[in-house]
């Protein structure tokens, strides 16, 4: 169903319309919000209305009038509106940030963007903590102090947690769960045992001889700040820091089934339930049925699977989005693995924006395990990081070759995180990069630019002959900023063509490649990297969650270049 993304986008119309004009168009505006309403409401998919009826059809939907029929019809057939592209140009605002703020109006955000340039939480949380905000016409000291306490209320409570913020919280209560007398078994289960991107709660599954015990230990841990409820077998509470976290306790023969059932997701669920019944068997949380209730299956996820005629399918690929039908079949990809990852190529030291030496990092490498690195750092056009020019890489390349010399079981590459110019140039010569072992291209500036615009820079920095990788494709900051907007089905054909991989960026801000985006490129044959953006020594950590978002791809290891080793690697660079 696309009436989710039309509506959304009608509301965005809606939204800057009024942030444009807050004067005048409030008229106009409603009747955009009048419009998402109407199709948000409907039964049937627009896109089926549409392709049925044509235009004329959408004109008979309540709310719906001419000029948003047109544009109604242009989401449908192109994927967006011109018009709405157009806004976010002129006012390149996060409307799913600001246009969340209680109290804060449209004419309000206006007058903030104009005086600050102000785009996103952030950025209006740092205006307001310098003192800034107060300068725009209309911002007294105490609405400023105002809005700051939004911020934070918006923060703590609103959306939902960046996988990266709140992991090592998880895994440490998993940790402690499993240690406790009597848990014969403990797991972290829902969105984070999928590794996705952002987590609404935690949810975990217990199976102890004494439960009562593990709700006494779980309700009085050091981070819950609240209690919601608590009973013999189950617990809810909110931690500090504001995440929920959800507590089960099962019996072993149930193990499995509830394991399956709180990791989900939702979907993939649903249509195992469905298959169930189709073999005359009824599945939930407790088990697999049979019409006599006899339990013909529980105690582990793979007997759970097996007794629906599937493998055991990879929590990280459990979306409802093929799987199961791969899994029928015998057909599911053997998943790139964790701490199989040879090397890592994109890392900065402190010749950029890095805060440790290449030394530093590359002792920090190996420590992880890694057997190279490839320290990639900014170049010249991107000053606000210490960019390097041609002479500086080349001396760097040099650094680098002695470093190569003296250290021991780690190797590292020569290379830069070359900055792509508005036209799609590089801002290093070619016969520069040439010296260097491996070269990552990538976007830092001008994410206003259209989508025709954003993937021929891509496009171009891909066809260079220089380039080996694009680092994080889309550019986006998860819950901060959507990226700008590329052709992915374009960049991964030219990416093809052209032997260039495609990264999945690490840091859980950027998980960029997204999940989807990895399927297609896996699914057309594009090669891929998974690197950490490290900027300090502990930043290799990550790297496991760029591995979580290749699995929720369906990445395997021959897809993923640095999981070979560095001379397999550099042979097979374009
Ligand atoms: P989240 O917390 O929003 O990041 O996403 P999840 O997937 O962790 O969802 P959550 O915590 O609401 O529930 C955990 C799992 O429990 C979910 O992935 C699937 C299962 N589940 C929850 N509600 C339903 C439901 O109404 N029907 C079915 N079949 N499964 C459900
Ligand atoms: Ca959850
Ligand atoms: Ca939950
Ligand atoms: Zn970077």
């Amino acid at each position: 169903m696309k009436n989710g993304q039309v509506a959304k986008a009608l509301r965005d119309i809606g939204f800057l319309t009024e942030v444009e004009d807050a004067e005048n168009a409030q008229f106009k505006s409603r009747a955009y919000y009048r419009a998402a309403d109407s199709i948000e409401a409907l039964e049937q998919d627009v896109a089926g209305v549409y392709e049925k009826g044509g235009i004329n059809a959408l004109l008979e939907l309540p709310g719906i009038g001419k000029a948003i029929a047109a544009k109604i019809e242009e989401y449908l057939k192109t994927g967006r509106i011109r018009h709405l592209d157009e806004l976010k140009e002129k006012i390149p605002i996060d409307i799913g940030q600001l246009g969340a703020i209680e109290g804060v109006g449209p004419k309000t955000l206006k007058a903030i963007y104009e005086k600050l340039k102000v785009t996103d939480m952030a950025g209006l949380e740092k205006a307001a903590l310098e003192g800034r905000l107060k300068t725009v016409p209309g911002i007294t000291a105490r609405k400023e102090q105002d809005i700051l306490k939004k911020i934070e209320f918006t923060k703590k409570n609103g959306g939902r947690s960046i996988i990266g913020e709140v992991w090592p919280l998880a895994k440490k209560i998993e940790a402690r769960l499993k240690g406790l007398e009597g848990v014969r078994h403990a797991a972290l289960a829902g969105s984070a045992r999928r590794m996705k991107e952002t987590i609404g709660d935690l949810d975990y599954i217990v199976c102890a001889s004494e439960p009562e015990n593990v709700m006494d230990f779980f309700v009085k841990m050091p981070e819950v700040e609240e209690v919601k409820s608590r009973g013999p077998a189950k617990a809810f509470v909110r931690l500090a820091g504001g995440i929920d976290c959800d507590l089960l306790a099962v019996p072993e023969e149930s193990w499995g089934s509830a394991l399956l059932y709180f990791t989900g997701n939702k979907e993939h669920n649903v249509e195992l339930r469905r298959i169930a019944i189709a073999r005359g068997l009824r599945l939930n949380e407790w088990g697999a049925f049979e019409n006599n209730d006899r339990r013909v299956a529980g105690a582990s996820e793979e007997e759970v699977y097996k007794a629906l005629g599937l493998a055991w399918i990879a929590p990280e690929m459990r979306e409802n989005a093929g799987e199961i039908d791969l899994a029928a079949k015998g057909r599911l990809p053997s998943l790139v693995e964790y701490g199989s990852l040879r090397g890592d190529l994109q890392v900065h030291s402190d010749n950029s924006d890095g805060t440790a030496t290449m030394e530093e990092m590359a002792l920090a490498a190996k420590e992880f395990g890694l057997d190279y690195i490839a320290i990639t750092d900014h170049t010249k056009s991107l000053a606000m990081a210490g960019g390097l020019d041609e002479q500086e890489l080349l001396d760097q390349a040099q650094k680098i070759a002695e470093l190569n010399d003296r250290l021991d079981g780690i190797r590292v590459l020569s290379s830069a995180e070359v900055n792509i110019g508005k036209d799609g140039s590089l801002d290093i010569a070619n016969n520069v990069l040439d010296k260097l072992d491996i070269v990552g291209a990538a976007i830092h500036s001008h994410f206003g630019l259209s989508m025709e615009e954003q993937t021929a820079r891509l496009v171009n920095a891909a066809k260079n002959p220089s380039v080996d990788i694009i680092f994080h494709p889309t550019g986006r900051l998860i819950n901060r900023r959507e990226g700008y907007p590329v052709d992915i089905a374009r960049l991964t054909d030219v990416a093809k063509d052209t032997n260039t991989a495609l990264e999945i960026d690490a840091h859980y801000n950027r998980l960029d490649l997204k999940d989807e985006y990895v399927r297609m490129a896996v699914r057309k044959g594009v090669k891929l990297t998974i690197d950490s953006d490290a900027h300090h020594p502990v930043h290799y950590a990550f790297l496991q969650f760029g591995i979580g978002q290749a699995r929720r791809g369906w990445a395997t290891a021959a897809d993923v270049l640095n999981t070979m080793p560095a001379d397999r690697l550099l042979k097979a660079l374009k």
